[in-house]
């Protein structure tokens, strides 16, 4: 199995090995930010608990700030961009050293970017992508290619129905609406299934990347679609929920309905080995040693790459068994 982190910054991490204590739950709170020490103050936006995999994110970036000495101020958007634009603000208030943030939609943010590019404060993306075409808004953008997913979604379908001409029903639970990875992971998929006529996605609505929207989503679907054979969710968890609405309605996932997800967090890995879902494309959650890598070296004045990509596999039933005993996530 492939080690997930990326190796497209140049050079290798410097972790200094000092614990630090972990930054406080809002934006308003800890040490002061930029002057007081030499301590880099890193102010972080976080979307919000939505999914496993935003928690093991989260924990990943605090368990790195502390290791690498970083004095970090940790805000929860619970999901609302408009929650992510007073932290932002807030952290330019407090003159912190560097920001991160993991946009929850894709677009609305050029004017809070510049507030922060003209107080000289350096802004690092994490996770997700924005959509605004003005790069110099921020130094760097670590995470995953979300329109890979997708396609490596797509791809396993294709090979799966091969040499076979039966319609296919697809149902689609697509994740926030307007994030980045909601749309790419969309696209991807559609791009690679839309070579063959007979796969036909008969339903697709948002379930929020949670556990319990997916959960009613897959509800309704199965109640107004008469055939489904595949599920595609964006995430784990919302297959997850949709499990419980398939086994709820005396079907059997994996069999009856055969699920895809992305993410491959633990609950996600137990359920692919247990046949209930088919197959799981990763997106690994374990940014923060990259970020605290790339704060440091923002901080020093260094040049960082714009783009640092994350590497990631994909599993099925046997490798999930494989890699289960091993998973940190
Ligand atoms: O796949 C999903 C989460 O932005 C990659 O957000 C992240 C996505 C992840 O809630 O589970």
């Amino acid at each position: 199995m492939l080690r997930r982190l990326s190796i497209a910054v140049a050079g290798g991490l410097l972790l200094a090995s000092t614990l630090a204590g972990c930054g406080g739950d809002d934006a308003g709170s800890g040490n002061s930010g930029g002057g007081g020490d030499d301590k880099i103050t890193l102010g972080f936006s976080q979307v919000g608990a939505e999914s496993g995999w935003r928690t093991a994110n989260t924990k990943s970036i605090q368990e790195s700030a502390a290791s690498a000495g970083i004095d970090l101020k940790f805000s929860d958007a619970q999901g609302k961009q408009e929650n992510q634009i007073k932290a932002i603000r807030s952290f330019i208030t407090q003159r912190v050293d560097v920001i991160a943030f993991s946009p929850v939609v894709e677009s609305g943010w050029s004017t809070v970017l510049k507030e922060a590019k003209d107080a000289g404060i350096p802004v690092i993306l994490t996770d997700r992508a924005i959509d605004d075409p003005d790069t110099s808004l921020y130094k760097s953008f670590i995470g995953s290619d979300f329109v890979e997913e997708g396609k490596k979604a797509g791809e396993w379908l294709v090979k799966e129905y091969e040499g076979k001409s039966e319609p296919v029903n697809i149902v689609e639970l697509q994740g926030t609406p307007g994030a980045a990875p909601a749309n790419d992971r969309k696209s991807g998929f559609a791009d690679v299934i839309k070579a063959d006529t007979k796969f036909k996605v008969v339903a697709s609505q948002t379930g929020q990347f949670t556990r319990t929207d997916g959960k009613a989503v897959m509800e309704t679907f199965l109640k107004s679609q008469p055939k489904i054979d595949v599920l595609y969710a964006h995430n784990d968890d919302m297959g997850l929920g949709a499990i419980e609405a398939i086994e709820a309605a005396g079907k059997k996932p994996g069999t009856d309905i055969k699920i895809i997800t992305v993410d491959a967090v633990k609950d996600g890995m137990t359920a692919l080995s247990e046949g209930k879902i088919n197959f799981i494309v990763e997106c690994s959650p374990l940014l923060g040693p990259q970020l605290m890598d790339l704060v440091k070296k923002v901080n020093n004045g260094e040049t960082i790459p714009q783009r640092v990509l994350t590497e990631e596999t994909t599993f099925t039933p046997e490798q999930a068994k494989a890699a289960l005993p091993d998973r940190k996530y």
